[in-house]
């Protein structure tokens, strides 16, 4: 069978790194776009490395920005893929708030200058578009494929126009082009300042002598949280669909802040009420406060479901975070 080959926008992020291995365990060439930094941007993925000259490596990096159209240009039309997953993405939607005109630009522009991309190039190629649960916003639960979107964010507007934007291409070019509505979804990869991974960093950082406290925003809002491997097969399943389509993917189950906290220090024996202090700073302007996933859509048509659940995914990244500090894990 011949060997499909993926071009991954924003590799080196949480999810870029699970899709890679993923595809690697398929047999897929994988290339993937990272950016120039001063310092080392690819340790979530530097295990899948091969040296580039052993004739057996199938991981291939190549400098681009979601910024700078002639370098995806360039990047597609060398690599000439068969699928693309656009991940890559200023991500965090509090930083959306102080930034928006640099999250409108990676986020919605980028990804209409990477469909133009994959609209001239000369074969057909895929594409996955990473759509988030934050395009609901404000909509009442459970969210689905029908829900109306509310964005309560910089991030979420510019993730509103990527979303549209695809689903018109398809419309308007008979591109294969599908959106993954992904709700929020975690693991020991998750980039440290979003709040599950700072909740269990930082108790692993109090056991450790290292911090006394947790600083957090609101502890109310209420999030459906999953295992990202799961969803990274999500993304995969969704282009190998019969057809372009949008799915939500999402567990189904909503939990607040407050009971992340409460599952994670209970874990380890210790009342989170001694450790957390709000600090107003991680409040946003505006909250999403209740996301809740209905992904009865992907489990019908894909036959999707997350295999990893609420406490599950909380001691696997507390697990994780302790042993980084060279303590006894909780697994
Ligand atoms: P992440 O860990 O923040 O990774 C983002 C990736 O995008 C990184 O590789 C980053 O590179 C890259 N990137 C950032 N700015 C870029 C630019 N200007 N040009 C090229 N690449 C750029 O995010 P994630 O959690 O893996 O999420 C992946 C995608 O899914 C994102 O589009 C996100 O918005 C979306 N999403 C995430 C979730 C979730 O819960 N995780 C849910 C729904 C949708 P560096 O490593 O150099 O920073
Ligand atoms: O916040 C509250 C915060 O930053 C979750 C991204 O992957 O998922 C992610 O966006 C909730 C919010 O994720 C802190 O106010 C309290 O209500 O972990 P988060 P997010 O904003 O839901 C969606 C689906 C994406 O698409 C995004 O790319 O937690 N919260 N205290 C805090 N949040 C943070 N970050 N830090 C705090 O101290």
């Amino acid at each position: 069978m011949e060997q499909k080959v993926a071009l991954v926008t924003g590799i080196t992020g949480q999810d870029g790194s699970y899709l890679a291995e993923q595809l690697l365990e398929k047999n897929y060439l994988v290339h993937g776009i990272i950016r120039r930094a001063s310092t080392f941007n690819t340790s979530r993925i530097d295990h899948l490395f091969k040296d580039i000259h052993d004739p057996d490596a199938r991981l291939f990096l190549h400098y681009g920005d979601m910024g700078d159209a002639s370098s995806i240009w360039r990047i597609v039309d060398h690599v000439a893929p068969d699928e693309i997953y656009h991940l890559g993405a200023q991500s965090h939607v509090r930083v959306s708030f102080d930034i928006p005109e640099y999250t409108a630009d990676i986020v919605a522009l980028g990804t209409v200058r990477l469909l133009e991309a994959v609209r001239r190039a000369k074969k057909k190629i895929k594409f996955y578009q990473a759509s988030s649960s934050e395009l609901f916003g404000s909509s009442a639960p459970p969210q689905s494929e029908k829900t109306a979107f509310h964005p309560r964010s910089p991030y979420a507007c510019a993730k509103a126009y990527a979303y549209y934007i695809v689903q018109n291409y398809r419309e308007s070019y008979g591109m294969f082009a599908s959106n993954g509505i992904l709700f929020n979804h975690e693991s020991p990869r998750r980039g440290e300042t979003f709040v599950t991974r700072k909740i269990t960093r930082g108790i692993a950082r109090i056991l450790a002598g290292k911090d006394k406290l947790i600083y957090l925003g609101n502890l109310d809002s209420k999030r459906d949280w999953g295992y990202a491997p799961d969803y990274t097969d999500a993304m995969y399943r969704i282009l190998q669909h019969k057809k372009a389509d949008d799915f939500v993917i999402a567990t189904g189950k909503t939990h607040s802040v407050r009971e992340f906290l409460e599952e994670c220090f209970s874990l380890v024996k210790l009342d989170w009420k001694d450790y957390v202090k709000i600090d107003p700073r991680y409040f946003r302007p505006s909250e999403v406060e209740v996301l809740q996933g209905d992904a009865s859509k992907a489990k019908k048509e894909l036959g999707w479901s997350p295999k990893m659940q609420f406490k599950e995914l909380a001691k696997l990244m507390l697990d994780a975070d302790m042993k980084k500090e060279g303590l006894k894990g909780v697994l």
